[in-house]
């Protein structure tokens, strides 16, 4: 068949057209896929960064994506403590939902069930290759068994989506001081098997209580068993002599796992959950870190923290990936001082805010416990700029599914958001409207936001438990409290008197929230 010349051309202009295209959705998809790191800081408040307001130490590093990216002045985490965070990331559904999420013991079990839809196994569904690096608190091994140190550690992070794991299986103050890798801890020597358990081995086993006076740093509270490296530890454990690392190098660590990690899949998409163990207790950063800030180690965890980013954002310049990194920096909880050991935090803090403005930190419901850095950078993608949208670290489940065109089982991912938009920094993109903030979990205490709004709820039983709400230590709280954070962000003024309607209506949906058991529709 011959066609008339005008619609020859025409045809021609319409191969080229399609042509055009789809070489530039090519490109799109490229865009789309970008490679993600999420990197999230340990015990880190609002006001722990110079970028978030800090004076007297800098954190130039942190502050270079803040300055590239969007900086959010409500990004939370759910949690004020690190497990229910975790697991509210990793699975994009509130902590609250699932019984047995609250702060994970040396031999807990992987609390994650391995038939749930994570975030991980979402990024793998993508086509990435995924990684963790840093700090676990999630469980490791079966329910009802636990870890096999060992043995295989399984289920491992292996078993719900990463491909990779380099891990401190808990929290450093809690025993062992060993890496786990490829679901096994490194280095273990058959010959000098590791033991982890509640209960003192020996009667003539070193404690924090027994041998106190050779301790490098004393404890404040708790974290008095097993010594190693100076430290007295939650827990106790023997053996593993030659798996065990130094506290000084974590850090260093990290940073050589997490460039190994981004150099090996470079030339794939990749997602790396990098899950740093500072400023954690035993804040013990390495020696060229230590009296770098005049807060004491405290802050000088956080200029170590800050230098992990650095060296991370330099291999990926290195690599020539910045243009095509999506990088989110957060953190799993508000601040404490003093988290069970004599570091001077208090002592030292002088004129530094930790939680910025806001009140509480660590393990609390109000602002200070879940109100934390937040940052989102991909350079040349993402514009520059401050925003007031509410995100959360649970959000960036369903948002990163938006971004990488990935479908989400309707099963998964409750509580998880889309605030993709609002992650990328278009201008008119939404955060929440809504998000519940919890605490330690299990007792019933609930921050609501909804708005400006705040509804505070503290289960009745808990209202004079000083370890849930640390600094109201022995006095009453009201059950329900609501604040306007538009105009007192501090939570100074309870104005629930004045305001029962509006009370009363906030009540009413966070019960619903918790009742239906789903908040993504
Ligand atoms: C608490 C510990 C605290 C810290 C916290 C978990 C005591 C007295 N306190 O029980 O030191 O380990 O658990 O912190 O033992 S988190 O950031 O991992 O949630
Ligand atoms: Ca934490």
């Amino acid at each position: 068949m011959t066609y008339p010349l005008q619609q020859q051309h025409f045809m021609k202009h319409l191969l080229s057209l399609t042509l055009v295209f789809s070489i530039s959705s090519l490109e799109f998809l490229g865009a789309a896929k970008p490679n993600v790191i999420v990197i999230m800081a340990d015990d880190m408040g609002y006001g722990d960064l110079s970028c978030y307001g800090a004076t007297t130490f800098k954190t130039p590093h942190i502050d270079k994506l803040a300055a590239g990216g969007q900086r959010f002045t409500s990004g939370y985490c759910s949690a004020s403590t690190c497990t229910p965070t975790r697991y509210s990331f990793l699975t994009g559904t509130y902590a609250f939902r699932k019984p047995g999420t609250g702060i994970a013991p040396p031999n807990g079990h992987l609390i994650i069930d391995e038939s749930t839809f994570t975030l991980p196994d979402l990024m793998k569904k993508a086509g990435y290759q995924t990684g963790v690096v840093g700090k676990w608190h999630l469980g490791l091994g079966e329910k009802g068994k636990g870890p096999d140190w060992n043995g295989e550690l399984k289920p491992s992070p292996r078993e719900i989506g990463f491909d990779h794991h380099f891990l401190l299986p808990t929290t450093n103050d809690r025993v062992p001081q060993v890496y786990v890798t490829e679901s096994r801890v490194l280095n273990l020597d058959p010959a000098d098997p590791l033991w982890v358990g509640r209960k003192k081995p020996s009667p003539d086993h070193p404690t924090g209580v027994t041998h106190r006076d050779s301790l490098k740093m004393d404890w404040s509270h708790g974290h008095n068993s097993t010594i190693h490296n100076g430290i007295s530890r939650i827990g106790f454990y023997t053996g593993g002599h030659k798996a065990r690392f130094r506290d000084e190098d974590l850090a260093d660590k990290w940073v050589e796992q997490s460039n190994a990690f981004i150099e090996k899949n470079k030339d794939k998409p990749f997602f790396l959950f990098y899950a740093s163990h500072d400023l954690h207790v035993p804040r013990i950063p390495h020696e060229r870190f230590q009296g770098v800030t005049p807060h004491g180690f405290r802050a000088d965890s956080i200029v170590q923290l800050d230098w992990t980013v650095g060296e991370i954002m330099k291999t990926l310049d290195r690599l020539k990936l910045t243009e095509n990194t999506l990088v989110v920096f957060c953190s799993d909880n508000g601040p404490v001082m003093d988290d069970g050991y004599k570091d001077e935090a208090l002592e030292k803090l002088g004129s530094h805010k930790a939680a910025g403005p806001y009140k509480g930190g660590k393990y609390s419901i109000y602002e200070g416990g879940t109100r934390t850095p937040f940052i989102v950078s991909w350079k040349g993608k993402i514009p520059a700029g401050t925003s007031e949208q509410v995100v959360c670290t649970i959000d960036l489940a369903t948002s990163l599914a938006t971004l990488t065109g990935t479908e989400i089982p309707k099963e998964a991912f409750l509580d998880s958001l889309d605030v993709s938009g609002a992650l990328l920094g278009k201008p008119d993109a939404l955060g929440r409207t809504h998000l519940i903030q919890q605490d330690n979990g299990g007792k019933g205490n609930h921050g609501y936001r909804s708005g400006n709004w705040k509804l505070t709820h503290h289960a009745k039983k808990s209202a004079r438990n000083i370890k849930v709400e640390k600094t109201l230590a022995n006095t009453k709280v009201p059950e329900y409290q609501l604040y306007d954070l538009s105009n007192d962000p501090g939570e100074k003024v309870n104005i629930i008197k004045g305001h029962a309607k509006i009370a009363a209506k906030l009540q009413a949906e966070l019960a619903t929230a918790i009742a239906n058991g789903r908040t993504r529709k």
